[in-house]
């Protein structure tokens, strides 16, 4: 069994969550948190790199230890310092942890007083009073605790893509083993490249259903089974995530594909469409008259109502029906089409390479040009640049550009906008690089009407080419930032500037609506990596996803053009 980033993240989670319970120190659990994060967010497989010798300490936030632990992973599957502390813990005590209201100290009261392991036990405990009775806990602690408990078992977990990727490429991995499955596909938002997974839909054709069943429920990664039949079953993944997998007639595939790659929106005009027609569909197939006339594969089911084949990522009904309709649908950008990436990170400031490393990272993946855009001074924490070291970055890249071939580095900076809307680098400074992607990095919680002004001024500036992340989300955890986006977009149309699609998987920014609208008003949109080690470039697949998912295609993008037609496109912003 090959091992994932997923494997390697979930046991790093584990430990964290032990050492928490045994009180241990919160540098060491903190350390393996943000392993197990950065190995869900890497582009590459660990393993591979294993193979091929690299240095694992030059990925983030792994120092010698955890290296030698990763190591130990990829080799034997398994992680002695983990297996010991499970010696010592119950399994359901990490799952205590997660509930507001519960630390260590709690968690270990509770498993040494009262012999709680689960959270069907705590639950159970807290309806029968019982909590109220330890020191430290008392009745008004014991009904925040239940009403936390109802929230946790009821709670809305979706996953970022990038990690239910990791996730589904490791079950489909395993279950392809199994000799029976002819065809798997995971469908659902994932096959739609939405930027969160609410739980994973995956579809199979069988010779023999029931085999694929047992041999699904085998898969070590399980915390629950909650239902198993001959050709389905729903089981929830030791990280919360839910799985439901159907085994599908091959007569039925196309049919159980389109209605379960959804989106719900899209499936019911579809199903209305087919009425229109006298037909009926649903997941077994196109129905005339009881006749089943369609369903083998989705051209057929799309065909049946008329339509040619569309895109998963555009069936949100947003007007792909009407466009499959007229035949105006949009050839959507692929990963093919992005002749460089225009946003990345070194050493010099949070990044984890050199400008070499990168280049060369960027040259393997066949692209032309990369541009450098480290941060500058007021972004502290990431030891942003002044304007003396941007100013010896712009020489050392043109003397790397000397000795380089095959890949143009392009010099440029991800700039602070501040507070004013001016930019945190002179303007002098500024008119020497090819591009000045400008950022907010602070007070976010200004007011529409400031914070749109503020942007709108940054963007006025002579040399600002580029907006990075445009609404400052990240996934799951900050809110975008209250601005027009209508008025950014008509603005960068105005002033001949472009829009970031940020590819880190926390951010996928600009928004796949917002996407759509910068093409309407004709401005390119670049799909940039945000990188800050060379295996971040592989993010950018997740953007691509994103970019369809806003119906761009190759020539609304601004990285797919060649290098020359570029330098023309960001001369005319200067
Ligand atoms: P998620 O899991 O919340 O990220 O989003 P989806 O789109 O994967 O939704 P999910 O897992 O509830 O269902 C998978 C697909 O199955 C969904 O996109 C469309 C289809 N589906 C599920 N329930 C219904 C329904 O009641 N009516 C119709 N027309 N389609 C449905
Ligand atoms: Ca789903
Ligand atoms: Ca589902």
């Amino acid at each position: 069994m090959p091992v994932h980033n997923a494997d390697i993240a979930a046991i790093f989670e584990e430990i964290a969550d032990l050492l928490e319970i045994e009180n241990e120190n919160p540098f060491r659990i903190r350390a393996y948190r943000n392993a197990a994060r950065n190995m869900l967010e890497l582009g590459s497989e660990a393993r591979d790199l294993v193979e091929q010798g690299e240095d694992l300490t030059q990925l983030p936030g792994i120092g010698k230890d955890l290296a030698a632990k990763i190591i130990e992973i990829v080799q034997t599957g398994r992680c002695q310092s983990l297996e010991k502390l499970r010696g010592k813990t119950p399994a359901g005590l990490p799952e205590l942890l997660r509930i507001p209201g519960l630390g260590p100290k709690r968690v270990s009261a509770l498993y040494h007083e009262l012999d709680i392991r689960t959270v069907e036990q705590l639950m159970r405990a807290a309806e029968d009073h019982r909590l109220r009775q330890l020191a430290g806990f008392g009745a008004k602690t014991e009904a925040h605790i239940l009403e936390a408990l109802k929230a946790h078992v009821t709670e809305d977990h979706r996953l970022k893509l990038a990690v239910a990727a990791q996730y589904a490429n490791a079950l489909v991995e395993y279950l392809k083993q199994n000799q029976a499955i002819k065809d798997i596909v995971v469908a659902g938002s994932f096959r739609r490249c939405k930027e969160t997974v609410g739980d994973l839909d995956i579809l199979v054709t069988a010779g023999e259903p029931a085999a694929v069943m047992d041999h699904l429920v085998d898969y070590d990664e399980i915390a629950d089974v909650v239902s198993k039949g001959t050709t389905r079953a729903t089981v929830v993944l030791r990280n919360r995530l839910q799985v439901d997998v159907r085994v599908v007639k091959p007569q039925c595939f196309g049919a159980a594909l389109h209605y379960f790659t959804g989106s719900r929106a899209h499936n019911i005009e579809i199903r209305r469409r087919a009425q229109k027609r006298g037909l009926k569909i649903n997941e077994y197939g196109v129905f005339k008259n009881g006749k089943q006339i369609a369903g083998k594969d989705e051209n057929e089911v799309f065909k049946s109502v008329g339509l040619p084949w569309i895109p998963p990522e555009l069936r949100e009904n947003r007007g792909e029906i009407e466009a499959a309709e007229k035949g105006t649908l949009p050839k959507l950008v692929e990963l093919k089409d992005i002749r460089g990436d225009l946003h990345a990170h070194t050493k010099a400031t949070d990044g984890h390479n050199t400008i070499e490393q990168m280049a060369e990272a960027a040259k393997q993946r066949g692209w032309e040009y990369m541009a450098i855009t480290e941060h500058s001074k007021r972004l502290t924490v990431a030891h942003g640049l002044d304007k003396k070291r941007q100013l010896k970055q712009i020489e050392q890249i043109s003397q790397i550009n000397a000795t380089l071939d095959g890949i143009t580095v392009l010099k440029g900076i991800e700039v602070d906008i501040l507070e004013d809307g001016s930019l945190d680098m002179p303007d002098d400074v500024l008119a020497q690089l090819d591009l000045v992607i400008g950022a907010v990095h602070s007070k976010f919680n200004l007011s529409r009407g400031k914070q749109t002004e503020r942007i709108l001024r940054a963007m006025d500036q002579p040399h600002f080419t580029m907006l990075a992340h445009p609404t400052g989300r990240l996934l799951e955890k900050r809110e975008p930032y209250d601005v027009d986006m209508a008025r950014v977009i008509h603005q960068a149309q105005q002033r001949g500037c472009f829009l970031e699609l940020n590819c880190h998987p926390e951010r996928l920014d600009l928004l796949d609506t917002y996407c759509q609208m910068a093409k309407e008003q004709g401005v390119l949109v670049s799909i940039n990596s945000d990188a800050h080690t060379t295996a971040d470039f592989d993010n950018l697949r997740y953007g691509i996803g994103q970019a369809r998912r806003g119906w761009l295609e190759a020539k609304d993008v601004l990285n797919t053009r060649s290098l020359a037609q570029l330098r023309r496109l960001l001369k005319r912003t200067m």
